[in-house]
Parts: C-alpha cells; structure tokens; sequence
C-alpha cells in the first residue's frame, strides 16, 4: 500500500480524498494555489506544497509543478479528483513515467473516452446499446443529410472532442441541415480544435442515467447501479440521486451487468462512469467518465462502498473489495450547493460569515467550508454537497427537507432555497422528469413571477 498521496485537486473533493487516506493509513500532501492557502485541505493534509498562482492554468493544471511537489515530498501516488487534471491522459503518463502511480484508470483509456466516437465504437462493440446514428465521423454535408434523412429528423450533430453538451446542433428539418453542419464544424473546430462531427438520432425527452462501474488490475469488474442525474441545468446537475425512481430491478441488473461486461472486456481500472440516455424503456449509451464523479457519494450511501478507498486500493494493485452481485439499502439524494443567486444563478463569491453543517440520522455534508471561509472568484462556485439517505424515497426527500433547513451558509447566496422549491414540485415528488424538465419549470416559474 502506498504510504503518502499527493491530491492534486482543491476544495471538497481534496478534503474527501485526505479523509479516505488517514483511514486507510496513508500520509497526504495538498497542493495548493495563493488563492488557497488557508483551505481545509491545506489545514488538515500532513504536508502541503504551494503550486502557482490563482488561475487554474497556472497551478492545478500545471504538470510540472505537480510533479516537482511529488518529488520534493516522496508521495508514493497522485489522486486528481475529478475536474482539472482528472482525465488528462499525459498528465497520468508523465505521473507513471515519473515512478510514481497515478489514481486512476491507464492513459489509453483515457484517450479513448475522452474520443466520443472511439468511445462509441468502443461501446457498440462490447455490446452495449448506442443511439442510431452514423457509423463513425461525418466528413461532408451531403452525406451528413443523406444519413439523416434515412433515418428520419430531429437529429443531433455532436463533436467527436465535444462532451458536456458543447458543440451540439438539434435539426428539425432538411432544409436546416447544411447550415447546422457547416456551424457545428466551425464551433467544434474554434472550441475544441478538431472539427469533426458525426450525427444521431435526437431523442427529445430522455433521463441521464449512469452506472458507476470499477475494475481492478487482476481483471475483475463490477457494477454499483445506477444515478439518475435528469435534474439539470445547462449541463449542470443539480440533484442527483439513487436508485432512479424509474428503473425496475430487472433493468438495474441487465444494464448494469452490461456495463461492468465492457469494462471487464477493456481491462478498464479503478472507477468509471457510464451515462446512458434512458428514453421509453431503453438504454443508450452516451459518455464514459474516466475519473471518480461528484455525484459518487449518493452510491456510497446505498452500497456501503467508500469509493475513494477503493480507487486507491486498486491503484495499489490489490483486487476489487466489492462483491460483483452488491445489494442496495434505502435510497440517497444529493443536492450542489452553489454560492450563486438561486434564482439568476449568477455566481456569489465571499466571505462565509456563518456556517453550520446539518447533521442527524441519514444526513451527511461533503464540504470544505468553515465560518469566516472565503470563497475565491478563481474556481467553480460548488461550495459542499448535502447528501442524505433513507429507507425509502419519501423519507429520503422527507429527511432532504429537513436537512437544508437546517443547513445555515450566511455572507453568500446559495442555490440551497432553489433545491427547497425542487423539493415540492409535483414532478420531482412522483419521479416523473426528464433533463429538460428543470429547465422547463425554471422558465415557467419565472414567467409567472413577471406576470405577477
Ligand atoms: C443527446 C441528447 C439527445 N439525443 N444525444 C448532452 C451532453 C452530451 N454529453 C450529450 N448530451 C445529449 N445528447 C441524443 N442523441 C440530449 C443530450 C442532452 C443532455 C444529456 C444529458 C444530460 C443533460 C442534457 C441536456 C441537454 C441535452
């Protein structure tokens, strides 16, 4: 096992990951930026060694910086968390060309999901369900309408470097086609440097459901079911939660068995995400997430399973912990906690003046804020995630309630009223939504509000 570990990361997922560490054991160092000299991480870690400036660029994105404080401090391996260098593929090859071991999935992997067409043809080939579309890259409009047209409108144009929902074109109609083409070519070419493009069929109302998967370096693989994310906003999840109030345990077990069987056949290690688009009773596959995600506490809750502990395990070369049939208690929701106006979402950084975590049975708050912390304009606005759990999805959202009034973060604005307001729409209460429904309600709650 490793004896210290470098977290190349800041804010709550650093003070997670130092949390897995002293458990198991294991010394950590904190990186840091100027800007967050006085956090949580920095505070609590064994050592901790100053990177660069505020600006991401220049200090949680800076390789060389990382790799020189793994140096000077002897840090035997590197969690990136998620976010900045997580699913940098050099960044894990220079780690390993280095010596020391990178806390995630091997560099190849990496590339290949972070590729959406590779990704695709990965998934398709190892059996999973993909939405129809074009076999691969779309070189010219022509065929672009051509494809789309035996197919039937609305379709999608995507970038193949896309992801996270840039670069993507809806077309209702022929006669639109050429013109989404050629812009979706330029957007994907400025925005991501590479301006290929290919097409599928647009499913209009569909849920994010995704199924957090692990393997081990002995070629084990299993699968922890699913999160439903369909609570969204411009690609933002907002509330999270699991089990999906639509999936019967049948589906639960054929999409997750499908998916732990394509990790297995890849040789896929440590943690990984799936995400499916879920439409009238079929999956379809649609990203995979090569780093551990925000949302994995909720599956912590229902599992048992401490994720992190586990990606550094098998980092470590040990083989999985987690049982490949694993049974699921009760049901966990988790709601962001932004610092931004919850009805503008504008961004509200500050000083913290009070802060009191809620607390009590099922109730767990993932957070690196304290009373007087002052959150920096450098980084995104996510200052903790309340999680909470219970038997069954009614006392889960009963126990949700309870716990953000509870909650108390004064000096900034937080989206913790907006997550109240979720809370009592119908919709949500009976699981009926999909990620356009928030969104939705949102445009309508505030057309009301003018009206009035
Ligand atoms: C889609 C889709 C509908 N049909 N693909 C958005 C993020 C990117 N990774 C893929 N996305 C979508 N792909 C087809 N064929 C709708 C979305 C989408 C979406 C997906 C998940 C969560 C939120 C979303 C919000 C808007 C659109």
């Amino acid at each position: 096992m490793f004896k210290k570990v470098l977290i190349a990361n800041r804010g709550e997922i650093a003070l997670r990951i130092h949390r897995a560490c002293k458990e198991m054991g294991i010394q950590t160092v904190a990186v840091h930026s100027t800007a967050d000299a006085n956090s949580m991480a920095v505070r609590l870690a064994d050592e901790s060694v100053c990177i660069g400036p505020p600006q991401s660029r220049d200090s949680y994105l800076n390789i060389p910086s990382i790799i020189s404080a793994a140096t000077l401090t002897g840090a035997d391996a590197i969690h990136p968390g998620y976010g900045f260098l997580s699913e940098n593929s050099q960044f894990a090859r220079i780690i390993e060309e280095h010596g020391f071991t990178f806390i995630g999935p091997r560099s190849e992997h990496i590339d290949i999901m972070g590729d959406k067409v590779m990704a695709k043809q990965t998934a398709k080939s190892l059996g999973l369900p993909v939405i129809p579309g074009s076999d691969g890259a779309v070189e010219t409009s022509e065929d672009g309408l051509k494809i789309a047209t035996e197919m039937g409108f609305p379709v999608l144009i995507k970038a193949a470097s896309g992801g996270g929902g840039r670069g993507m074109k809806v077309v209702r109609q022929a006669s639109e086609f050429d013109e989404q083409y050629r812009t979706a070519r330029s957007e994907a070419k400025a925005n991501f440097g590479d301006d290929t493009v290919y097409i599928e069929k647009y499913l209009e109302k569909p849920r994010h459901i995704e199924i957090q998967i692990f393997g081990d370096k002995h070629g084990n693989a299993v699968h922890l079911g699913e999160r439903d994310c369909s609570t969204q906003r411009r690609h933002q999840k907002v509330i999270e939660e699991a089990p999906s109030p639509v999936l019967s345990e049948d589906e639960r077990q054929s999409i997750g068995n499908l998916a732990a069987k394509m990790v297995r056949d890849m040789g896929y290690v440590g943690a990984g995400t799936i995400e499916f688009l879920y439409e009238n009773g079929e999956f379809y596959f649609m990203e995979m997430n090569t780093r551990i995600q925000v949302e994995h506490p909720v599956t912590e809750m229902i599992t048992g399973v401490d994720l992190i502990a586990e990606q550094i395990r098998v980092a470590a070369g040990e083989p999985l912990s987690i049982p490949d049939n694993i049974r699921f208690r009760g049901h966990a929701i988790e709601v962001r906690i932004n610092a931004e106006d919850p009805a503008t979402f504008i961004p509200s950084p500050g000083e913290i003046r009070q802060f009191h975590a809620a607390g009590g049975l099922g109730v767990r708050f993932d957070s690196a804020v304290y009373n007087g912390y002052r959150i920096p304009p450098f980084y995104d606005s996510m200052v903790g995630k309340l999680i909470v759990h219970g038997r069954t999805r009614e006392e889960c959202i009963r126990r949700l309630r309870r716990a953000i009034q509870e909650t108390v973060v004064d000096g900034v604005k937080t989206t913790l009223p907006l997550h109240l307001w979720i809370l009592d729409q119908p919709e949500f209460l009976s699981g009926d939504y999909n990620i356009h429904w928030l969104e939705k309600k949102l445009a309508a709650r505030d057309a009301d509000q003018k009206a009035a």
